[in-house]
């Protein structure tokens, strides 16, 4: 397409532009056209898929169950899928939003290998227009943001990274070919959830793995199998049952919630109840066994205590051990994790964890790292170092709002955003799953089917009423903003330094960016907004155009 910056009449135009062609904007899309209304996609990789489709690195995979980690939308697309394991390895969930992009013929309206430039709000026409880093234009109505909470990775600042002349690898940007790390000594840097999925695969190649870790991490163990046939007719079979409760929970998964405190428990009860969890596995082993687990500090001590004494268990050299027992931070309030093998691979003789809080990292040199009390040769250096989560994928963008006022430094003074959705001062602008919602605590695929049913149904209601402009209003926002906050404050979340407090990005403000609340009550505070004839918003009703739609 030949950009024609002065001739606005040749800008290709539509009703949304959608940032992402990851989960949610692929069902930005699909709901989009169901409304009628005209949608693009925009797309920097060459694929659908979103975080699946950049984070392939080895071990890769869902730690939510994949049968609940998918969509729900269409019955007869969660029929006619079959999951083959528990929890679903990266390429088969990347087959997924492949297969979904054929079924639904999504890619006609995508701009794959696309990055956005700049997209500026014209206050004249109420229009989106956009600029591509190829210098493409466009121009849409609403600009929906299904950039994902997980999307711009975190390359640490550390002296003498750029030095390294030996192979630097993010997980977040695995080369598509693979890497052989056969005969190699590699360094793994970071102990988050990424770490420990890969950790274990890459110590089976290597000649010798170094993991350098500054905060360890609690982790379950995902006891991952194949699915049964009799599984598989099981769950198609209360498939909508499924999906009903999911929809209500707290955490987005069908899970009856506990009932009971841990101090109605004793403490047999508390530890019958947390062998049942560990054996069963899965990122809910210990959480879910009573109510108090994310509230109460001794109620949490007794799950971490738990989860450390496995670890004890399971590392057979005690120093090591010590090491890997998070001590530091309640259980659960960094994001735990869920690992097939981890800790057994600190047994292997391959294998050797450096604590950098006894010895830190001094830095990185030609030929490894130095840390303060030895230097290392490594060949390849994996960055399991994470994200600039939550905002990280709305703030890398040039987005000019009211006054040509920038989303990123918007997002910097108050990250929370109306109903974790809208931003005063940025009128037809959406971000799915943006900060504030109960997503980043939850099963993404269930809160981002809320998310775009929610934002698509506003859409098409401001369409209905003749609407050019909707706006959240700056007292909606810094009231929900409020309540976000009040809600995480009656949590044990706070107390840790954690990526859902924005701790792992220097000058970020330290805001809990995740709606506490659950699923199912942020789903009823939305609805009631919307019930409300979307209270909190300004619906700027152009009258000609009321006219019209009305005819
Ligand atoms: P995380 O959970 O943010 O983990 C990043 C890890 O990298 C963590 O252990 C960090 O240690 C470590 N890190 C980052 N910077 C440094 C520096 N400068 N020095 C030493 N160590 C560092 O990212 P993941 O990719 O593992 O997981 C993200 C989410 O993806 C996960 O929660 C799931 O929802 C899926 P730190 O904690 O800062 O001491």
């Amino acid at each position: 397409m030949t950009p024609k910056p002065n001739a606005k009449a040749d800008i290709p135009s539509y009703d949304v532009l959608i940032l992402g062609a990851g989960f949610s904007g692929m069902y930005s899309l699909i709901r989009c056209r169901e409304l009628g209304l005209r949608a693009l996609v925009v797309e920097r990789a060459a694929e659908v898929g979103g975080t699946w489709y950049w984070n392939r690195y080895p071990g890769a995979r869902c730690d939510i169950e994949s049968v609940d980690y998918s969509y729900s939308f269409s019955d007869k697309l969660q029929q006619s899928w079959r999951w083959s394991e528990r929890f679903a390895a990266q390429p088969e969930i990347l087959s997924y939003a492949k297969h979904v992009a054929d079924r639904f013929d999504l890619r006609r309206d995508i701009a794959f290998n696309t990055s956005l430039r700049s997209a500026a709000f014209d206050e004249v026409t109420d229009t989106w227009n956009f600029e591509t880093d190829a210098g493409e234009l466009y121009q849409s109505r609403f600009f929906m943001m299904a950039t994902g909470p997980l999307t711009k990775m975190k390359v640490p600042d550390i002296p003498g990274i750029e030095d390294f002349q030996g192979q630097m690898i993010h997980t977040a940007r695995w080369p598509e070919e693979g890497c052989d790390f056969t005969g190699k000594t590699v360094a793994v840097l970071g102990t988050g959830s990424t770490a420990l999925q890969a950790i274990p695969r890459i110590a089976q190649d290597a000649e010798h793995l170094f993991v350098l870790q500054r905060t360890p991490a609690f982790s379950m163990p995902a006891r991952n199998r194949p699915f049964t046939e009799a599984e598989v007719a099981e769950v198609r079979r209360t498939y909508g049952e499924r999906r009903a409760l999911a929809r209500t929970t707290e955490s987005g998964v069908p899970v009856h919630p506990p009932t009971k405190s841990a101090h109605e428990m004793t403490s047999e009860e508390r530890e019958r109840a947390f062998e049942a969890g560990w054996a069963n596995g899965g990122l809910s082993a210990l959480s879910a066994q009573y109510t108090d687990y994310f509230t109460d500090a001794e109620a949490n001590e007794f799950a971490a205590d738990f989860a450390r004494r496995q670890i004890r268990e399971i590392v057979k050299d005690p120093v090591t051990a010590d090491a890997l027992c998070p001590t530091d931070y309640p259980i659960g309030t960094r994001r735990t994790c869920v690992d097939t093998g981890y800790f057994e691979t600190y047994n292997r003789d391959n294998v050797t964890l450096v604590d950098l809080r006894k010895t830190p990292l001094v830095g990185f040199t030609g030929s490894g790292f130095r840390t303060s009390t030895e230097s290392i040769d490594i060949d390849v250096l994996v960055l399991a170092t994470g994200f600039d989560a939550i905002t990280g994928g709305f703030t890398d963008l040039d987005v000019r709002g009211v006054n040509g006022s920038l989303l990123r430094e918007s997002l910097l003074r108050s990250p929370i955003v109306y109903l974790g959705v809208a931003c005063s001062g940025f009128p037809n602008l959406f971000l799915v799953n943006g900060p504030g919602s109960s997503a980043p605590l939850s099963n993404f695929m269930t809160t981002l089917e809320q998310s775009v049913e929610w934002i698509t149904d506003l859409m098409a209601h401001s369409i209905a009423v003749g609407a050019t402009r909707v706006e959240a209003t700056s007292d909606a926002q810094i009231s929900w903003a409020d309540h976000v906050a009040d809600s995480a404050n009656q949590t044990l979340y706070p107390r840790a330094r954690s990526w859902y407090n924005g701790d792992n990005i220097e000058g970020k403000p330290r805001v809990f960016l995740a709606y506490v609340g659950g699923v199912g009550t942020y789903r009823k505070k939305c609805e009631e907004v919307a019930r409300s004839g979307y209270i909190g918003f300004d619906i700027n009703v152009d009258a000609s155009l009321a006219a019209s739609a009305a005819r």
